[in-house]
Order: structure tokens, then C-alpha cells, then sequence
């Protein structure tokens, strides 16, 4: 095992004083605001990825140094499915609490404060949802996913759609604070960063190049190994096998982004999609690294992409026109999911397909429908499709080529939430331009 030193992030070369102030401010406000709080809770989206656990166990250092006689539990309802972020939250958050759905309104109230770490008070993807808690007191939310038209914010809120990582945020907390991480936080954060932004290939700012390229000396390797590359159950491959059996493609010229069908306002939406977006598949993984290293090396590229821009300005992108390209769609159904973000793991394994330009994949975990969509354009506008198809019987959201969501089905036998699934299919095929193609089954098509 490597011995490193504990060490405070060196801030990046160009950090005004300016930005270091604001940053310090922010620090200091949840300092004061923790002041008379006992014990707060400190807590992550549901089923957390990499980023969400790497981002609650920094705010958690945090406070250890700057709000000593503060206690502070870490906690997320759902559950951690994927392998690599089980035994990532295994390592290095052995202490984080589950908190069920249905005991959370009791739960919340032992605290006497909580903050939000990857996702924020308005999303519906974190236990205070559906509970009385008055979400406009929570203490800080930290994250950067697309906000919501909706007065509704934190004390601090601290919400940067345009950085692909929340532990980018979290870095630049631990250094503009002189807080010392040792490497298992530092690898932690690494990972979150690298999982998020797919190492540095997509929705990146500067400031995740700096953290990324920051942590990569303090990070323990061995510990990373362990687990990016963690074994997998027999489970894993079945799944696999079955989603791919059941993957059709239809090619048809595609429009590039989906045209607004409704008004933000008439979904209901949460932040599903963009805690799916999270999870990666092992084959991208492998060629993160080089992605990373050559945006490092090509910095004029890295920092104001398309899609940075597309994603954090909701107001511009009406004016874009629905272009046409030609490519396929892939569909795939997962009939009996084993955990929640299969469809995420698949959606993602699917877009390596040549020529693939949207990749649809619906599942069922118990009594939910979940979608898992992916675009190749960085202008695609996957969340308002999923937005488009949730309507008002689920929640979905997330950016322009990631997205997700989750349609409700109590009450259904298993053949009816079967048949449900089968008729989302038609509904996204028509959004996408493709609603008079059969298509071809993926294991018969050449
Ligand atoms: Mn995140």
C-alpha cells in the first residue's frame, strides 16, 4: 500500500482572489450557519454514485476541521447497486447511513440540519422529497446538475450545471478552506470526477481539468484498481446477455434534438436521469485515460464545450433548429432489472455502437419503470425527451445526452408492467422521427 502524505490541493494558477473570496464567503456562511447545530446530515441522492459518496465524505472532512463540535452522518436513501460504487462506498464510506423512503420523515427529523451533496432541494431524486421536511432550510446544496425554475433553494446553494462533477465543487471547497485530504479521499474524488465526466471526454469545465489533474498525484492507485476493476457477479453478465437479446435497432434519419412538446413547468421532474448519467460501463472506462490525457494536454478545448454551454443556459437553446442526421436508435428492454441503474449500464455500453446516435433503454425494477436514454449530439436535449415521455405519471430530467427517468407502476402484475414498457416504445420512437420503422433484432443485424 503507497504512503502519501496528507496534503491541501494547490488552488489552479488563475484562481482570482476575487473567486477565492466568494468561495471563502461560501465556507464560512455553512460554518456560521452550523454554529448551533449538534448534529447534521449530510445527504446524497438516491442510490449514489461515485461522485455523490466521493462529494458527502469531503463536505464530511470539511467540517471535521471547520465545524469541529458538529456531528456529521452521511446518508442516501435507495440503494447502492452497481458493483464498482458498492465497494467504492464499502472502502471509503463504511459509515454512511440508509435511510428508507418510508421512514425518512422520522429519520430527518433527529437532525437538526441537513445538506444536499450531488443533487438539490427542488429534484426529486433524495428522501427529503415526498416528506415535510421545509426544504428551503436546508443548510447547503452543492451540485451541478441543471437547476430547476423553482424559487426553491438551499441557505447556500451552491448549483454550477456548467462543472461536470460535484467533487470538482468539493475540491475547490478543501482548498480555498486549507482543509489536508489524505489519498483514500483524494482517490475518492478522482474517481467521482473520472466517473462523471467519463475521465475529462464530456462536460467538462477547467475547474474539473485542475481537480482532475490535481488529485491525479495524490490518488492510491491500488485502492482505485480495487475499485474500478472489482469482480463482478454471474448476475452482472446474465443481465447483460438478456438486454442485449433484447435490443432492437432501427435506422432512420433522426432528428438531433427533441423539440419541445411541453412546457417545463407541465412535468413533473426530478433528478433520476443525471444520477444514472453516472454510472459508466467498464469498456468506456478503459479508454478514459486517454481522453483525459489529451484534453490535459489540449486545454483550449476543454473548457467552454458546446455542451457546457447547451446545458447550463436553458433559455438559449430555443432558438436552435431541429437539424437531421442520419443514425440508428437502439432499444433495449430489461424486463426484471436487478438493481435500478442497469438501464444506465446498458444505455451507456450501447452508444460505443458504430453509427448509434440514440440509445433507448427501459427496464423494470420492482415496481418502477425505469428510462435510461443517451445521444450522441451534444445538443440532443435527452432530458426533455424522457421529460416529454415521464409526463405526469413519473419523474425524469438530465442533460442534452444523458438522461433518465422513472415511470410509477403500483398495482400492475408483472404481465402489465411488461406491457407498459412495450408501449413506451412506439411513444419514443415517434419523438425521435423513427415511429414508421420496424427495425432489426441487434443479434440478427449485420
Ligand atoms: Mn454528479
Amino acid at each position: 500500500m503507497e504512503e502519501k502524505p496528507n496534503s491541501v490541493l494547490t488552488l489552479p494558477d488563475d484562481y482570482s482572489s476575487r473567486r477565492r473570496s466568494s468561495t471563502e464567503k461560501r465556507v464560512q456562511q455553512i460554518v456560521e450557519l452550523l454554529d448551533k447545530k449538534d448534529n447534521v446530515l449530510v445527504l446524497m441522492h438516491n442510490d449514489p454514485d461515485p461522485d455523490a459518496i466521493a462529494s458527502a465524505r469531503a463536505l464530511e472532512e470539511l467540517l471535521r476541521m471547520h465545524a469541529p463540535t458538529t456531528e456529521v452522518t452521511l446518508g442516501h436513501g435507495g440503494i447502492i447497486g452497481r458493483a464498482e460504487n458498492s465497494t467504492m462506498a464499502g472502502l471509503v464510506m463504511p459509515h454512511g447511513v440508509r435511510i428508507p423512503q418510508r421512514s425518512a420523515s422520522e429519520r430527518i427529523m433527529m437532525f437538526d440540519g441537513v445538506m444536499l451533496v450531488d443533487t438539490q432541494p427542488i429534484a426529486a431524486n433524495h428522501v427529503l422529497w415526498n416528506t415535510d421536511y421545509p426544504r428551503e432550510e436546508v443548510v447547503a446544496a452543492i451540485d451541478h446538475h441543471p437547476p430547476r425554475r423553482s424559487q426553491l433553494r438551499a441557505k447556500v446553494h451552491d448549483v454550477r450545471p456548467e462543472v461536470g462533477a460535484s467533487a470538482t465543487i468539493m475540491c475547490e471547497y478543501l482548498a480555498v478552506a486549507d482543509v489536508p485530504i489524505d489519498a483514500q479521499l483524494a482517490t475518492a474524488l478522482f474517481y467521482g470526477i473520472k466517473s462523471d465526466t467519463l475521465g475529462l471526454s464530456r462536460h467538462t469545465s477547467d475547474l474539473d481539468i485542475w481537480a482532475y489533474s490535481t488529485l491525479r498525484h495524490l490518488i492510491q492507485t491500488e485502492l482505485l484498481n480495487r475499485i474500478e476493476h472489482v469482480q463482478l457477479p454471474r448476475t452482472y453478465f446474465r443481465s447483460i446477455s438478456d438486454a442485449l437479446a433484447n435490443t432492437t435497432i432501427y435506422t432512420v434519419s433522426a432528428p438531433l434534438a427533441v423539440e419541445d412538446e411541453l412546457e417545463e413547468e407541465e412535468a413533473e421532474e426530478s433528478q433520476d436521469g443525471e444520477q444514472d448519467d453516472s454510472y459508466r460501463s467498464d469498456l468506456q472506462r478503459f479508454d478514459l485515460d486517454i481522453f483525459a490525457l489529451s484534453r490535459m494536454l489540449a486545454p483550449d478545448t476543454s473548457g467552454s464545450s458546446s455542451l457546457d454551454q447547451a446545458d447550463g443556459s436553458e433559455e438559449d437553446d430555443e432558438e436552435e433548429e431541429a437539424a437531421e442526421v442520419t443514425g440508428d436508435i437502439a432499444v433495449s428492454l430489461l424486463f426484471d432489472m436487478p438493481r435500478p441503474d442497469m438501464a444506465a449500464e446498458v444505455a451507456d455500453l450501447l452508444m460505443r455502437m458504430e453509427n448509434v446516435s440514440w440509445v433507448v433503454c427501459l427496464g423494470i425494477f420492482e415496481e418502477v419503470g425505469v428510462m435510461s436514454v443517451r445521444a450522441a449530439d451534444s445538443n440532443a436535449r435527452a432530458g426533455r425527451l424522457v421529460r416529454v415521455i415521464a409526463g405526469r405519471n413519473g419523474s425524469a430530467g438530465g442533460h442534452n445526452t444523458m438522461a433518465g427517468g422513472r415511470i410509477h407502476l403500483p398495482n400492475k402484475t408483472p404481465a402489465e408492467r411488461i406491457a407498459e414498457l412495450h408501449a413506451l416504445v412506439p411513444r419514443f420512437l415517434k419523438e425521435l422521427g423513427a415511429g414508421e420503422d420496424v427495425g432489426v433484432p441487434l443479434l440478427e443485424s449485420k
